[in-house]
């Protein structure tokens, strides 16, 4: 059953919510699984970072902090000064958290492994895109983080894992406000960043997402070379009055798409065959968060979500939404 938008108004009117921190201690005593615990102290890192990253965000166009640093990331994308200041902040943060043995992150080649203590026996992964839409920064769009946490077997720190195997994921969105939303995988809730303390504040949760949306967000200049029934499907979407969305930054767009439904799009485009998202910190983190609100991850061929990673940085098709929009387009897609 489709609430966002009332269980989003109903909660925000509440007096006292609740602190992202007293949220997390009371999903660990409500559970007597130690990896719980584990995944909510590395939930609070994150949160931690991000706090920093909005502060660095906020004064970037005084301090000298926007503008590309002259590097090329493994991706060959051009390497901004805050992409580079927010990496260094989570690996700051995560780095010395209990049970972070692995870190990867768009702007490292490679993997890190660390020298850590394993948390309760536990050994944990965590993947991030530090800085998501990060071509944003010079016009003042939005951005985001988006994270990926995994539980390790003994021997496992250098081999990837499907996305079904995330124990905890989330994104946080730089936009007028500081949105984390996350799930620890029972459920999704959104907390907003209250400034003058510093807290993050719950507003949301158990969010379910509509079944169907009115909008698509998709990068419509690439529309010519997407396989068809992508441009069928979009075709009908704007036959029966859909409207167009689109941000250029993944975490503001599927943040939409979470609260009032539609369908994000990356698809395959004649410059991207495999998609331009990444399957790791950006694919699989988003499609936990929406199917655990009720909504579908694809790549239009599988669930994003069983899709076996080829390597961290590895590209996949992109589509998040709604589950009768992504329903209609996996149709379209199958009649090729
Ligand atoms: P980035 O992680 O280097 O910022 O790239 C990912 C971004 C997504 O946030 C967004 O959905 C997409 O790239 C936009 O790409 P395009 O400009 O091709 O539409
Ligand atoms: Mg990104």
């Amino acid at each position: 059953m489709a609430v966002p938008a009332s269980a989003v108004v109903q909660l925000r009117s509440q007096p006292n919510p609740p602190s992202l921190q007293s949220c997390l201690l009371a999903a660990e005593r409500a559970s007597r699984d130690d990896a719980v615990r584990s995944l909510s102290w590395i939930v609070s890192a994150i949160s931690s970072a991000a706090k920093g990253i909005a502060a660095r965000l906020r004064t970037a166009g005084l301090d000298g902090a926007l503008g590309a640093v002259g590097q090329v990331n493994v991706q060959g994308e051009a390497q901004q000064a805050l992409d580079v200041i927010a990496n260094e902040l989570l690996i700051r943060e995560l780095e010395s958290r209990e049970g972070v043995m692995v870190l990867g992150s768009e702007e490292n080649d490679e993997l890190m492994l660390i020298d850590g203590l394993p948390a309760h026996g536990g050994r944990y992964a965590v993947l991030f895109d530090p800085l998501d839409g990060s071509s944003n920064l010079d016009v003042g769009g939005a951005v985001g983080t988006i994270f990926s946490i995994y539980e390790l077997a003994a021997g496992e720190e250098t081999r990837l894992q499907a996305g079904r195997r995330q124990g905890a994921a989330g994104y946080v969105l730089y936009g007028p406000s500081t949105v984390l939303v996350m799930t620890l995988g029972n459920g999704v809730d959104m907390f907003v960043l209250e400034p003058t303390v510093g807290n993050f504040l719950r507003v949301a949760e158990r969010i379910a997402m509509p079944a169907k949306g009115k909008t698509y967000s998709v990068n419509e200049a690439n529309l010519d070379t997407f396989p068809a029934g992508y441009q069928r499907f979009l075709a009908a979407c704007r036959k029966s009055g859909y409207g167009s969305r689109y941000a250029g930054a993944m975490v503001a767009d599927v943040h939409r798409v979470l609260l009032q439904g539609g369908i994000f799009l990356y698809p395959p485009t004649a410059k991207a065959p495999k998609g331009k998202l990444r399957l790791m910190y950006e694919a699989n983190p988003m499609s936990m968060i929406l199917e655990q609100a009720g909504g579908i991850g694809s790549t239009g061929t599988g669930s994003i979500l069983d899709h076996e990673p080829e390597s961290l940085h590895a590209r996949v098709p992109v589509i998040l939404g709604s589950r009768e929009d992504v329903a209609a387009l996996l149709a379209e897609l199958a009649s090729d």
